[in-house]
């Protein structure tokens, strides 16, 4: 069942999101050739806001078709000589000969080699005037220097972005080192459950989608019953190629996720990536129950303000390191001029428990020298800590060792998964199996899903997503808090700051006089 689980994710990465052939049919698309802007590719949507078939467009220019307006075609001409690749054309009355086609907003980029042109019908009313985003966006600015924490600032974004596109419901999504999600911040209207604190496996967001989203960083489904708008012609005659949607507004979406959707109870969505360090960190997503379009004004003002809260929380994130490094430093002083005011580095850390047992974050700690083994706080047994100090004699003796599961990392004693969940150990000694070693207790956590993580895979080993979103709570024992890099960084000052106060004493003691 694990094989056909993990065959069905593999398959889920393979789905070609970027090149899927087709669009939404809420607008039309148009791959342009430059500088000629000859029509190389069209949606079939076409059809529906012109009244022309893809085919007749083909290899004409936007020019003959929708002349006599000149403004569309100047503009777009305007772009061939600019190297940006986004660009906003603003709304226009498109007309062919005589005929009116309505007012459509119009969006294009450049993308291998070609200017990909979108056209959305121009809604009147949909969501806050352009003139009221600005301001918007700077009063959300000011509240956001107020919050004092990630969780809070994450709060703050989901009711800013529910109010700017008014749907039912907008939550922040976090992943966590395993790429699971959790839900930190919601901001509901009427009818819409809450999903509040729950964790959604990794499966249901697979890593292409991720990587794109990392690259793109908004996308709008606008009705998760659509159906799909064929490109015409599906590949580029002169090469082959499918045309690469990566940066599409109106990019089709993976049917087995608007399957998701439809499970959800939900019909429109968008989301906006939030990247801090480089990292896809979470998600904004936003959820509608009926079909709802999303203005690009207010689009852009949404990137533009998942961008600030991502600087932000990386900010807020850096801040919180930096002062941990600091109170781990401070620890690590007071540790040190304890062992020079005494014989041994054993009596001097003794003398300080709690700062060594705080540095660890630990429940209990050792200090294993040639002759003694020193124990901290809760800790397993001497002779279990002696083992685990022989286990440690086969690794690398320059580098700090963490677990945070140590029934998993340590199978060969498994008498001290039963005493303590995790531990860190960094070897005190060039030549000798001399260790300071913290630990930590067992944290049994309990993870609220939505639904069960483990889904079905069918015979052919293809996924479905989740049909039930009802909650489900599992207790996951065996591990303890998990040791971060801050942490295993500050070990090894600490080392290298013992080694030192050793060197320097077996000097005073005159061992190394000859
Ligand atoms: C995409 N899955 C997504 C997206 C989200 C989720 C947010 C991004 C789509 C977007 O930006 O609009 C999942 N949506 C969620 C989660 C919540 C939510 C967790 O609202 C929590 C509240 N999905 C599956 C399975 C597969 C799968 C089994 O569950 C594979 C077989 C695929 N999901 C899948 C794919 C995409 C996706 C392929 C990419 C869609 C695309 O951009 O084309």
């Amino acid at each position: 069942e694990v094989q056909s689980l993990a065959a069905g994710i593999a398959q889920c990465a393979q789905e070609p999101i970027r090149i899927p052939g087709s669009i939404q049919p809420h607008g039309f698309l148009l791959a342009l050739e430059e500088p000629s802007l000859r029509i190389r590719h069209a949606s079939s949507s076409v059809a529906d806001w012109l009244g022309l078939p893809p085919e007749a467009l083909l290899g004409r220019t936007l020019a003959e078709l929708l002349a006599p307006d000149e403004t569309i075609t100047a503009t777009l001409s305007g772009l061939v000589k600019e190297d940006a690749s986004v660009f906003y054309l603003g709304e226009l009355a498109l007309r062919r000969g005589d005929d009116a086609m309505g007012r459509f907003q119009l969006v294009a980029h450049r993308y291998a080699d070609l200017l990909i042109a979108e056209f959305e019908p121009a809604q009147d009313g949909g969501g806050p005037a352009f003139s009221t985003m600005y301001p918007l966006v700077s009063t959300f600015v000011a509240r956001l220097q107020h919050a004092d924490d990630v969780e809070r600032l994450c709060q703050l974004a989901a009711e800013e972005v529910q109010r700017i596109i008014g749907f039912g419901r907008a939550l922040v999504y976090r992943f966590d080192r395993d790429g699971h999600g959790q839900v930190l911040a919601e901001a509901n209207t009427d009818g819409y459950p809450s999903y509040l604190g729950q964790h959604f496996p990794a499966s249901d967001i697979p890593a292409q989608a991720r990587e794109l989203y990392l690259l793109n960083r908004l996308r709008v489904i606008h009705d998760a019953d659509y159906r799909p708008s064929p490109l015409v012609p599906a590949f580029d005659p002169a090469t082959g190629a499918p045309l690469d949607l990566s940066f599409s507004m109106l990019r089709s979406v993976s049917p087995v996720h608007l399957q998701y959707m439809r499970n959800m109870g939900t019909l429109a969505s968008m989301s906006i990536s939030l990247v801090v360090e480089g990292r896809l960190w979470g998600l904004i997503s936003c959820h509608h129950a009926t079909p709802h379009p999303v203005p690009f004004h207010v689009r852009t003002a949404c990137e533009l303000l998942g961008r600030i809260v991502s600087l932000q929380i990386e900010a807020k994130e850096a801040h919180a390191e930096a002062d941990r490094r600091l109170e781990l430093r401070r620890l690590i002083v007071q540790m040190l001029s304890a062992m020079a005011d005494r014989d041994s580095v054993a009596a001097g850390l003794l003398a300080v428990q709690d700062a060594f047992l705080a540095f660890g974050r630990a429940c209990g700690g050792a200090v294993v020298a040639a002759q003694r083994c020193d124990l901290i706080g809760r800790t397993p047994d001497a002779p279990q800590v002696a083992e685990l100090a022989d286990w440690l004699r086969g690794r690398d003796a320059r580098e700090v060792f963490r677990s945070d599961n140590v029934g998993r990392d340590v199978p060969e004693l498994p008498g001290l998964a039963q005493r303590i969940g995790g531990f860190m150990a960094v070897p005190i000694s060039e030549l000798h199996a001399h260790y300071l070693i913290w630990f930590r207790d067992e944290h049994v956590r309990t993870i609220d899903w939505a639904g069960q993580p483990a889904k079905d895979a069918d015979a052919d080993g293809r996924l479905s997503p989740r049909a039930s979103f009802a909650s489900w709570r599992e207790t996951v024992g065996g591990h303890s808090l998990p040791w971060d890099q801050v942490e295993a960084d500050s070990a090894l000052e600490l080392r290298n700051a013992v080694l030192g106060i050793v060197l320097r004493k077996a000097e005073e003691l005159g061992l190394m006089a000859e």
